[in-house]
């Protein structure tokens, strides 16, 4: 069987930067010759992505694509997945690494979240899977796999990891139920859950620099997972290696989440 991605093409949503777990995914996919399509929320990300896609090595077929995509916003929802179609037909997979909780709401206990800071983590972080995974299927017209990106703390209590807990647990259920659903078009759903790793996301919340020593003295790997290791698996999840595979949580986490 060949596993190289070449003639394929993949959506990626969520590059801020060059630490974003995605820009990882989007470095393994082109590798593997993957034609890349990139959703951002507004012009500075809009910029930084560029940037970063143009410093990509491309061949012939590979050119990227950007599209702004607000996943707030189900007519954005609809008219990005809509263009992609028009611009480039078929797709085959798609990688869904989006989050968001207010700040404010990161830190302190659970109990104190408020009604609208619960709705905005569970509508950015775990109802988008749903509304991008609507509107990607008709253009999966030769089956697909569809990636999302999880974390422990929708499994067990992290300290203030809070509402982003709670709106996790919800995206890996969803991402269940998509399976469920989807499997009949041939269409596998699947998520990472991924080690502690410094992104943008990640600065200003918790005490990181502790997360991280914790990783070093009890994970089994004894240090953090890198997005190219995410990368990796992603390769492994959106190509036919993984064609047996669907409704499952691939821990990418140098073994921390087995440790009692
Ligand atoms: P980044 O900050 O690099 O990426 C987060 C992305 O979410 C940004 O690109 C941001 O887009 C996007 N986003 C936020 N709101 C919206 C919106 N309304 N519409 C569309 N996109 C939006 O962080 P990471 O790479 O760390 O995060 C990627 C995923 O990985 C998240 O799901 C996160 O929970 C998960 N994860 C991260 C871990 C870590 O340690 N870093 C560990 C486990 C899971 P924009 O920048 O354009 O606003
Ligand atoms: C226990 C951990 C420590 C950190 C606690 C909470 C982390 C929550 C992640 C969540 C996605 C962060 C935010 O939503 C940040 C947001 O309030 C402010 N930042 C932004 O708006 C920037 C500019 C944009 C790009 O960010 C987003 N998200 O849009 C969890 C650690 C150990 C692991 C992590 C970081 C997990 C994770 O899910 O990201």
């Amino acid at each position: 069987m060949n596993f190289s991605l070449e003639g394929r093409t993949y959506v990626v949503m969520g590059v801020a930067n060059k630490r974003s777990i995605a820009w990882g995914i989007a470095r393994s996919l082109h590798e593997a010759g993957a034609r890349l399509v990139f959703t951002y929320v507004g012009e500075r990300f809009g910029k930084s992505v560029r940037e970063l896609a143009e410093s990509l090595d491309t061949s012939e077929g590979q050119e990227p694509l950007f599209y702004e995509c607000d996943v707030t916003d189900d007519e954005s929802i609809i008219q990005t997945f809509e263009a992609i179609g028009k611009d480039v037909g078929t797709i085959h997979g798609l990688a869904h690494c989006i989050a968001f909780a207010n700040r404010d709401e990161l830190k302190g206990e659970f109990l104190n979240t408020s009604r609208d800071g619960f709705l905005t983590a569970q509508n950015i972080s775990s109802y988008s899977l749903t509304a991008v995974s609507r509107a990607a299927k008709p253009l999966m017209t030769e089956g697909g796999s569809i990636l999302t990106m999880t974390y422990l703390g929708g499994e067990k209590v992290v300290q203030n990891y809070n509402v982003m807990g709670v709106a996790k647990a919800s995206l890996d259920a969803n991402m269940r139920y998509l399976a469920s659903d989807l499997g009949k078009d041939s269409i596998r759903v699947n998520a990472i859950s991924a080690g502690p790793i410094r992104t943008l996301s990640a600065k200003g919340v918790g005490d990181f620099n502790s997360i991280l020593s914790e990783i070093e003295e009890r994970a089994p790997l004894r240090r953090p997972v890198t997005q190219e290791e995410v990368g990796s698996t992603a390769y492994y999840l959106l190509s036919d290696l993984s064609r047996g595979v669907t409704g499952e949580i691939i821990h990418v986490d140098s073994g921390f989440n087995i440790i009692g």
